[in-house]
C-alpha cells in the first residue's frame, strides 16, 4: 500500500501524519516542480529518498514523469526528450525505483469542470460536467475564457491559453493511430533500457477515457488497452489500472480487465464514482454503495489474481472543512485505505468457503 504525496511544502499532508494511516509502506512521489522533458537532477531524487527513509517509507513508486509533447506528437525534437527519459529512468533506478507511472494523453493530463462539487453529504469532490466539455470547440472555448477569465476551468488558466492554442494547432492533424505508433515509438527505445535497470513503466488510462477538445485519446477501453500492450511484449510495458479513470465509462468492465491484464498491472489505482444518465459524474467515497463502481468485485479481483504491486487509494472527497489540493487530502484517502483493507483482509480471511465463494464470484457481463 502506497500514498501519493507532492512532496515537502508541496502538499497538506505531511509524512508524519501518514505514517499513522495503518499499512501504508512507500510513498508515490515526483519532482513536481521540473517541466515535461527535463533529465531529474539525481541529487534532487536522493534527497526525496533520504526524507522519505526517514520516515520509514520507501519510494519505490514514482508517478508521474511526464511525457514531453514532442514524443506524443511524433514531431523531430522528439529524439532528445526520450534520450532524457532514458537518463531520468536511470537516475531513478540509482535510487531502487521500480515502478513509473505516466500517461500519454495530449496538452491535458485529467479533465474535471469543477474541483469542489457538492455531494449530498455537503463534502465535495472533482465533478465532471459532460455539457461543459463536450461539443465545444476548444479555439472558441480559448475565446471565451481570455475574454472572460472567471469562465475558467481546471487546466485552463488564462496564463496558458497562449500555449494551449498553439498545441491544439499542432495536434490538429494527430489521430489516434499516429498517437499509438508515437507510443510505440517511445516504447522501443525506452523499454529495453527499462529492462536492464529493472524499472517497470505502467501507463496511466486517460482520463475521462474519450476524445475531448478534438485531441486523440487511445487508453479508453479494455480494447484499446488489449492493442496498446500489444505495441510491445515485454512486462516493462505494463500498466496503472485506475478504476476511477477508466470506470466512468459504462462499457468498461474493471474487474474484467484486471483478470485480462493481470501480467501486467504494476500499479492500481482504487477509486469509486459516481456516473450520472447524463453523462456527468463525480467522485466519491471508495465504499461501494456510495458510487457506481464494484469496488467490492475490484479488490476481490486482485485479490483472486494475487496481486503483489503496489495499490493505492485515489482521489478522495474533500471532508471534515480540510484545506488541501482538489482530491488529495489526507481524511478521505485514509478512509479509503481502511475500506480496501477491510475487503481485503475478508476475502483473505474467507477464502476456501464455498457460500462465500458463490456469493462473490465475479459476475461477467455475458
Ligand atoms: C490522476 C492523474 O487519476 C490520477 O491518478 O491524479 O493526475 C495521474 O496521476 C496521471 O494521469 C498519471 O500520469
Ligand atoms: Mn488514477
Amino acid at each position: 500500500m502506497v500514498f501519493r504525496w507532492f512532496g515537502e511544502g508541496n502538499d497538506s499532508v505531511h509524512l508524519s501524519q501518514m505514517k499513522q494511516i495503518p499499512g501504508v509502506e512507500g510513498v508515490v512521489w515526483a519532482l513536481h516542480d521540473l517541466p515535461p522533458g527535463e533529465v531529474w537532477p539525481l541529487e534532487r531524487i536522493q534527497q526525496v529518498k533520504q526524507y522519505a527513509n526517514n520516515y520509514g517509507f520507501h519510494t519505490e513508486v514514482v508517478e508521474s514523469v511526464n511525457i514531453h509533447e514532442t514524443i506524443k506528437l511524433g514531431s523531430d525534437e522528439r529524439d532528445y526528450y526520450i534520450d532524457n527519459y532514458i537518463q531520468t529512468i536511470k537516475h531513478l533506478a540509482t535510487i531502487g525505483v521500480k515502478v513509473i507511472c505516466y500517461n500519454f494523453m495530449p496538452v491535458f493530463d485529467w479533465i474535471r469542470t469543477d474541483l469542489y462539487g457538492k455531494l449530498p453529504d455537503e463534502s465535495s469532490a472533482l465533478f465532471y460536467e459532460k455539457d461543459k466539455v463536450e461539443d465545444m470547440d476548444p479555439l472558441a472555448l480559448v475565446e471565451k475564457i481570455a475574454a472572460n477569465p472567471d469562465y475558467t476551468m481546471p487546466g485552463w488558466e488564462p496564463e496558458r491559453l497562449a500555449t494551449l492554442k498553439d498545441l491544439f494547432e499542432a495536434y490538429k492533424d494527430v489521430s489516434q493511430t499516429d498517437l499509438m505508433n508515437n507510443l510505440q515509438y517511445f516504447l522501443e527505445r525506452v523499454i529495453p533500457v527499462c529492462e536492464e535497470h529493472d524499472v517497470k513503466l505502467a501507463l496511466h488510462p486517460d482520463d475521462p477515457p474519450w476524445e475531448i477538445f478534438n485531441l486523440p485519446r487511445i487508453v479508453t477501453t479494455q480494447q484499446k488497452i488489449r492493442e496498446i500492450l500489444q505495441l510491445h511484449p515485454s512486462k516493462y510495458h505494463g500498466l496503472t489500472l485506475c478504476s476511477g479513470a477508466l470506470g466512468v465509462r459504462p462499457d468498461n468492465n474493471i474487474p474484467e480487465m484486471i483478470y485480462e491484464f493481470k501480467e501486467r498491472i504494476h500499479f492500481a489505482h482504487i477509486r469509486n464514482v459516481k456516473v450520472f444518465n447524463n453523462g456527468d459524474f463525480i467522485e466519491t467515497s471508495h465504499r461501494t454503495k456510495d458510487g457506481t463502481l464494484p469496488m467490492d468485485d475490484i479488490v476481490k479481483a486482485y485479490h483472486d489474481i494475487g496481486y503483489k504491486g503496489y495499490v493505492r487509494p485515489d482521489h478522495g472527497r474533500h471532508i471534515w472543512d480540510e484545506e488541501c489540493r482538489p482530491g488529495y487530502g489526507l481524511y478521505d484517502r485514509a478512509l479509503g485505505i481502511m475500506y480496501i483493507w477491510g475487503l481485503w483482509d475478508a476475502y483473505n480471511n474467507l477464502q476456501g468457503k464455498e457460500d462465500y465463494i458463490v456469493a462473490h464470484t465475479f459476475k461477467s457481463k455475458e
